[in-house]
């Protein structure tokens, strides 16, 4: 055992006996309640807590399974040193002191050269404050590391938000219940928000009518009232189109838009451009179902948009959000507490995110290294532009080799021989293959954490149930030894995760009912946009966003085609999106038996007609390609796809797909237009059968 270890981590705190209060650590709006059952030492099973509203009780079937995974026979319980060629997964397993001394002992020769050859890679594989940025932003401060722009999931849509409506805020979801149209727009919310879902169906039963906005046909679209299944990257239009209609016919609400909005004359001009017979040409939609849509919205009320990331993950991605957020104004939906749009609420918590991350720490400048370019950004030699070539990656809480876009030259960049990569992990993951040493990392059963959400607005906090399993280490340990091994003494880098925890949030927040009742609601208004108030700088909703016109960026939402829109090219004819799958949480949970076999393979959706003309059928393997690669899996004919669009379900780790390949390594590089975000869905792909 490590000299340094803390007892704090080692000691669970056991509470109602023999059930545990935690939080669900997942990338999911729905941030659950756990309650974990504990004997003797193991935890036996993890169930959603009653007492807590959101939850009430339920978790989905992944988190359901949170034991299965925690000891999981095949998860990594010791240090690993890489004995093979690079991604081949041959290790042998070291003690804890020797594999920090020396990956501390090679950071610091580099860092001696430039701390810019540096760099971690985080993301969200847990959401807790503490055991995500504290500790480890404080080492990659301290060092000078490059610092990465965190822009995989949700930067698009969380950009086009706040040059909108000020801030990542909006309905509370609570309030959905009470809704008589509910728009569900790009979310897929059977698979992926569950706990909104329950509400939807409540309203529904109570007389709502629900719509659903995806070019799939998902669980979720099977069960609204209508489905709008558009061609992908087309919602700015259709958004555009639903104002024109607004206009014509006068479902206006003047009061709201003259007192709480800027740049109506500009919007109003722009939707004019937009009559139905444009935008369902684009949509590929009827006139029809336009017309419908925006008389429902312009009709009933209250009406609420659940608006999520599926409409964001294309080259206009950040426009589209922005035109969608701009129609609750227009009907003046957010008078009412069931009116209005939730896209996220994480920016509606007192996060103190310098105190975490201690920006301060940091010496000079450094540069910013965009994580969804990290493919091209590997392979970049050094250059005056660039700055130091990429010599050393730390990555926690993310798997890149899988969930990165254009995964060939992302696995090339993992492949150098010359680069140092050392990934914290619970499994031999992709990435993991790619280490020099993995470092075996605590699950959310075993250390503290503290958790806003981007679904709901409670905090939660969760205590750990067990006692590391194996020689596991939580994340901040790690960091906090690295950084005695290079000498960092600031005192920061002693706090415990306790104290983590209390220094995550300020006022109004209550860390003891937190630590009594393991969740506390945030003070927030009812109706918070009835009268205006919106966190913009003018106070109003913006559809006009000077901040962007400043920027030499277009002020007013518009449709910007995708960059591989349906059409633009001979060679390859299908547009291919890559939504989750729903036993699966991004690529984790694909490990885990009993979820693997309800997905049972990597799929491609194909619609009937387009099989046909390919002469593929229900079950032939497939090559789905383009430039970029090539994605070998089965073909599912079916009418979730629409005539021209494939679905190929994500994330498989590689190495359980066929020949090694999954999704990503037909997804390009490209960014969004605002955010700096992917464009996974923005993606032109051939199909044909494998013959080979
Ligand atoms: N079960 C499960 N739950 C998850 C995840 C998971 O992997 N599995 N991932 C979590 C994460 S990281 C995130 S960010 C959230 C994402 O949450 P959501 O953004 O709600 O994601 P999805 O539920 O996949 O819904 C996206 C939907 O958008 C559709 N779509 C694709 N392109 C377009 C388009 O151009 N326009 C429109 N209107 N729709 C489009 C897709 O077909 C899909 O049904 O979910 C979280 N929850
Ligand atoms: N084609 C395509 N690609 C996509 C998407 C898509 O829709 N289509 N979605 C994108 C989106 S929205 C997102 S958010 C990204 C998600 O990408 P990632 O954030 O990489 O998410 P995961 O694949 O779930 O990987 C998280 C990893 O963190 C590990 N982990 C969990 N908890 C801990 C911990 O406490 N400590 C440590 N050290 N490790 C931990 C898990 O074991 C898991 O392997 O993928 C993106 N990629
Ligand atoms: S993944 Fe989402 S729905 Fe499932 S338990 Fe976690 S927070 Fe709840
Ligand atoms: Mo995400």
């Amino acid at each position: 055992m490590d000299r340094h270890l803390s007892k704090q981590s080692m000691k669970p705190a056991i509470l109602d006996n023999d059930r545990v209060r935690g939080a669900c650590p997942h990338d999911c709006p729905d941030t659950c309640a756990l309650l974990t059952t504990v004997r003797q030492g193991r935890a036996l099973q993890v169930q959603g807590n009653p007492e807590h509203a959101q939850t009430a009780g339920v978790l989905c079937t992944k988190v359901s399974r949170y034991a299965e995974r925690t000891y999981h026979p095949q998860r990594v319980l010791q240090p690993l040193k890489r004995i093979g060629p690079k991604g081949k997964g041959q290790f042998v397993p070291v003690s804890w002191d020797a594999a920090l001394d020396d990956i501390a002992a090679r950071l610091q020769t580099l860092a001696a050269r430039d701390p810019q050859a540096i760099l971690p890679y985080s993301y969200a594989g847990t959401m807790g404050l503490v055991q995500g940025e504290s500790i480890a932003a404080r080492f990659f401060n301290r060092l000078g590391a490059s610092q990465l722009d965190r822009t995989i999931c949700a930067s698009a849509g969380g950009e086009g938000l706040t040059q909108t409506l000020g801030a990542k805020v909006g309905m509370k979801v609570e309030h959905f219940a009470q809704s008589r149209l509910i728009i569900i727009w790009g979310s897929n919310s059977v698979g992926s928000n569950l706990h909104f879902w329950r509400l939807a169906q409540q309203a529904k039963r109570d007389g709502a009518k629900l719509v659903c906005i995806d070019p799939r046909r998902s669980e979720t679209a099977d069960k609204c009232h209508a489905h709008l299944q558009l061609l992908p990257g087309t919602d700015a239009a259709l958004a555009l189109s639903l104002m024109h209609q607004l206009i014509v016919h006068d479902w206006l609400d003047h009061d709201y838009i003259a007192k709480y909005t800027v740049g109506w004359p500009e919007l109003r001009a722009r939707a004019l451009q937009w009559p139905p017979e444009r935008a369902a040409q684009i949509c590929g939609l009827s006139v029809n179902q336009i017309f419908e849509l925006a008389h429902d919205y312009g009709t009933l009320a209250p009406a609420a948009i659940r608006l999520n990331y599926g409409m964001q993950r294309v080259r206009g991605g950040g426009n589209a959000t922005r035109a969608v957020a701009c129609l609750p104004a227009l009907v003046g939906a957010w008078r009412h507490p069931g009116g209005g749009l939730l896209m996220s609420s994480s920016g509606q918590f007192p996060v103190q995110h310098a105190a975490l991350q201690r920006p301060d720490l940091r010496r000079g400048p450094s540069r910013v290294i965009n994580m969804s370019t990290i493919g091209d950004d590997l392979l970049r030699p050094a250059s005056a532009e660039f700055g130091p070539r990429i010599d050393a990656l730390i990555v926690y809480n993310s798997n890149p080799v899988a969930v990165a876009p254009e995964s060939g030259k992302v696995v090339q960049g993992f492949g150098r021989e010359d680069l140092l990569t050392v990934v914290l992990e619970h499994f031999m993951t992709d990435t993991a293959d790619h280490a020099d040493y993995v470092l075996p990392a605590t699950t959310q059963l075993e250390h503290w954490d503290i958790h806003a959400s981007y679904g709901h607005t409670d905090v939660l906090l969760n205590r750990p149930a067990i006692a590391p399993v194996g020689q596991a280490r939580s994340n901040t340990e790690i960091f906090r030894q690295l950084a005695r091994r290079l000498g960092f003494d600031e005192p920061c880098f002693a706090d415990d995760d306790l104290k983590l925890c209390r220094t995550a949030f300020g006022p109004p927040l209550d860390f003891e009912t937190l630590l009594h009742q393991g969740f506390a609601s945030l003070p927030v208004p009812d109706a918070p946009f009835a009268q205006g108030g919106f966190p913009t700088p003018s106070g109003k909703c913006e559809f006009f966003s000077q901040r962007l016109a400043d920027q030499g960026l277009e002020g007013l939402p518009d449709h910007l085609p995708n960059a591989e829109s349906l059409g633009s090219s001979t060679r390859y004819r299908l547009a291919m999106i890559s939504p989750p799958a729903r036993n699966f949480l991004n690529s984790t949970f694909v490990n885990v038996t009993s979820l693997r076999d309800l997905e049972s393979e990597p799929l491609l959706e194909i619609h009937p007609q387009d099989a046909r003309e390919r002469g593929i059928g229900d079950g032939t393997t497939v090559r789905v390609h383009n430039d970029r690669g090539s994605y070998h899996c089965k073909a599912q004919v079916s009418e979730r796809a629409r005539p021209g669009v494939v679905i190929g379900l994500g994330i498989w780790w590689r190495k359980m797909g066929l020949r090694g390949t999954n999704v990503n390594e037909l997804t390009s590089q490209r960014l969004t237009d605002l955010g700096r975000a992917p464009t996974f869905y923005d993606c032109l792909v051939e199909v044909e059968a494998d013959n080979a």
